[in-house]
């Protein structure tokens, strides 16, 4: 064999390995080879196309990075026009379409359904010629699209050549491109992050991300394609059913929807419809619906089409996320740490199953950024159960007379100054418990199930007894009598003396429950945790110095300033003092003797594979002898464990000369201790 045939053959051996792990990896979802694997064969790859350079072909693995870029996009016409979908909005609508169909083929016998969520992306075309892909194009109006070859050629799950065999000459697939949630939600914190626009929505962003001239810029968006039909079919037949065809085109090398199911009859169809909106905010992507197509291609051919869409298929479509409505103005809240959150006020409109009348505008800077004034029109955002968002201003119809937004200058509650920490997006109002708002939140925190867990001492209560001034603060619930509560509006003697039964109930607590019920800034629920590990008393904490609190699992300076400060502060030990004379306790944890920690004080880090124990293990074995395992060397590591693979830190600690010591020494360190 001559050696240019041979690097030849070595050259699409590879090439179809990479192509299969990729398959396995952005098709299936379920990759045949660990990451490091992929990269070698694609450096290698890399490396013979670099000696042989005039052995390059345009459907190679290495050709997705995105040439230089282009002019302008140029028009295509769909051969097969690109049609859209019938919407229903009910279950009554569903049923219609199903009469429909069966009357027009005089036959009452129960449909088969091809069912699949209705993805929110970008419709497109793919034309593969001999199994190479071609052209990709934009639906465009569904007669005439764009030609965006150049980006879809940079997406990982759109085969640059199909795999399989079977496949006809002329090849046209129809899908969706779309961004998962995850890439858009990276995506939009690291245009944050650069202070650059932010993009409303997947959708946008998919768009946006396809209709660039340089596809180096859709190379690092996080595409994916679906697939979901096939226009022109030439030279080679395609199966006769939805279903099946579905299942060619994923043995051909492309992403399927895993959610696709065959139903039988509209009932079985509506069914589907409600477990997938049960679904719908777990899914890793959005979808605006459900799109059924009666199964049989025959059928299919036989029901045709009116005007601009199959009679063979509906989209029934879900609640939408994003409604239009007014600003009506703007309220400024004031929370739990004093951050004071711009709130609008909205014409209530129905979004995302609910009627909202209140979204949440961040912060300062968020209002700027989106250039909203009091009496625009603006986009309004409830996906799942997170709160709304107004995500967009409609500057079109901006009407003739709208008001900024002024950011107070002294808190709208209790009339403190306002501060912003620098390089801090929030601003907070600095009156502490002097402040109203912070005292009703802070009490309603200490009651929370997770804290003191004070059933029955909901929001509204707290507010009418802060309000009425029967309490000030956490610990003057204690000193409630059930005559105050009863004379409270709502509350009856029963429920009053219920309450005092709670506040009775929740004296007896952890360590952990009361740490976190005081609301110390940045301390969690698992930060609480680690504090009532690791001191075992509220005396032991209180007097830990800001080093001392660094050694503490997961605690950080800021952390660990905020603790200090809260200890520090005169309100915080009348509070203490108060609730202790109150009856509040809890049992002391056991804990170990600095004997019994001869590890304590020191930092460690492990990396690399041990043998005998996984890192996890390692850890807890380190921290049960009281030392801190940091993820991260620094100039305060005290002894860094290497396993075999260890790599940027082990030179790390080399570099700063810090100890390092291999599995065998580790386990004779854990035996010396251990005994
Ligand atoms: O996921 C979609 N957005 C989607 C759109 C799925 C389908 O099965 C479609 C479609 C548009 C047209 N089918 C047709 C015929």
């Amino acid at each position: 064999m001559s050696q240019s045939s041979d690097i030849q053959q070595q050259l699409s051996e590879l090439r179809e390995l990479i192509n299969q792990h990729n398959y396995r990896y952005y098709a299936l979802d379920d990759p045949s080879v660990p990451d490091a694997e992929y990269d070698r064969l694609m450096r290698q790859l890399q490396q013979l196309e670099e000696e042989h350079p005039e052995l390059i072909s345009a459907d190679s693995p290495t050709q997705r990075v995105g040439a230089e870029p282009l002019e302008g996009f140029s028009q295509i016409v769909h051969e097969v026009p690109m049609l859209s979908l019938d919407n229903a909005f009910s279950s009554e609508d569903m049923q219609d379409f199903d009469r429909r169909i069966k009357d027009r083929l005089g036959n009452d016998d129960d449909i088969t359904y091809a069912c699949e969520p209705k993805l929110d992306g970008i419709a497109v075309s793919l034309l593969y010629r001999e199994g190479v892909l071609e052209r990709g194009a934009t639906r465009g109006d569904g007669a005439v699209g764009e030609d965006i070859t150049h980006n879809v050629r940079t997406i990982p799950s759109i085969p640059l050549k199909l795999l399989g065999s079977g496949f006809p000459s002329v090849l046209e697939v129809r899908g969706e491109i779309y961004m998962p949630k995850a890439g858009f939600n990276a995506l939009n914190e690291r245009a944050r992050e650069r202070e650059e626009k932010l993009f409303v929505n997947p959708r946008n962003a998919a768009a946006g991300s396809l209709r660039q001239l340089d596809a180096r810029i859709t190379a690092e968006r996080p595409l994916e394609m679906c697939c979901y039909s096939v226009g022109v079919v030439d030279g080679g037949d395609v199966a006769s059913s939805h279903h099946d065809i579905l299942y060619q085109l994923q043995s051909w090398g492309f992403r399927i929807n895993g959610e696709m199911r065959l139903v039988v009859g509209i009932e079985a169809c509506n069914q589907y419809y409600q477990e997938l909106l049960m679904k719908r905010a777990d899914l890793p992507y959005e979808i605006d619906g459900i799109v059924f197509k009666v199964d049989d291609l025959p059928l299919q051919q036989q029901l045709g089409f009116v005007a601009k869409a199959p009679r063979w298929a509906i989209a029934h479509k879900f609640p939408a996320e994003e409604e239009m409505t007014q600003l009506l103005g703007v309220d400024f809240q004031v929370g739990r740490t004093g951050a004071v959150t711009p709130v609008a006020r909205l014409q209530p409109v129905f979004v995302g199953g609910v009627t909202v009348s209140n979204a949440t505008l961040h912060n300062s800077d968020e209002i700027e950024r989106l250039g909203v004034r009091v009496g625009d029109t603006v986009v309004v955002r409830r996906a799942g159960d997170v709160i709304p968002q107004v995500t967009k201003v409609l500057l079109d119809s901006r009407p003739e007379k709208t008001e900024s937004i002024k950011f107070p200058q002294l808190c709208p509650v209790c009339d403190s100054p306002l501060e912003r920490v620098e390089g801090e997006a929030v601003i907070r109002c600095t009156g502490g418990l002097l402040c109203d708002a912070q005292q009703k939140e802070a009490i309603k925190h200490f009651a929370s199930r997770k804290a003191m867990d004070v059933d029955g001492l909901g929001d509204k209560l707290v507010e009418q007894l802060v309000d009425e001034k029967l309490i000030e603060n956490a610990a003057d619930l204690y000193a409630l009598t059930a005559e105050q509560i009863s004379g409270l509006e709502r509350m009856g003697e029963k429920s009053a003396q219920n309450l005092i039964d709670a506040l009775q109930k929740s004296k007896s607590t952890t360590l952990a429950k009361f740490l976190y019920s005081m609301g110390i800034r940045e301390v969690g629920e698992a930060t609480a945790v680690n504090l009532a590990k690791h001191y075992g008393s509220l005396p032991a904490l209180q007097s830990a110095s800001l080093e001392d609190l660094l050694e503490v699992e997961d605690v950080g300076p800021i952390v660990a300033k905020h603790i200090s400060d809260f200890f520090a502060n005169e309100h915080s030990q009348q509070l203490l003092d108060q609730l202790k004379a109150a009856g509040i306790h809890w049992d002391d944890v056991e804990r170990p003797s600095n004997d019994e920690l001869p590890l304590l004080g020191s930092t460690y880090v492990v990396t690399g594979t041990l043998s005998a124990m996984g890192r996890t293990e390692a850890k807890e074995r380190l921290q049960a002898l009281g030392a801190k395992v940091a993820g991260s060397v620094s100039k305060n590591t005290a002894c860094v464990v290497a396993g075999p693979g260890a790599g940027s830190k082990l030179s790390k600690a080399q570099e700063f000369g810090i100890k390092v010591i291999d599995e065998e020494e580790f386990l004779a360190l854990l035996d010396q201790y251990n005994g």
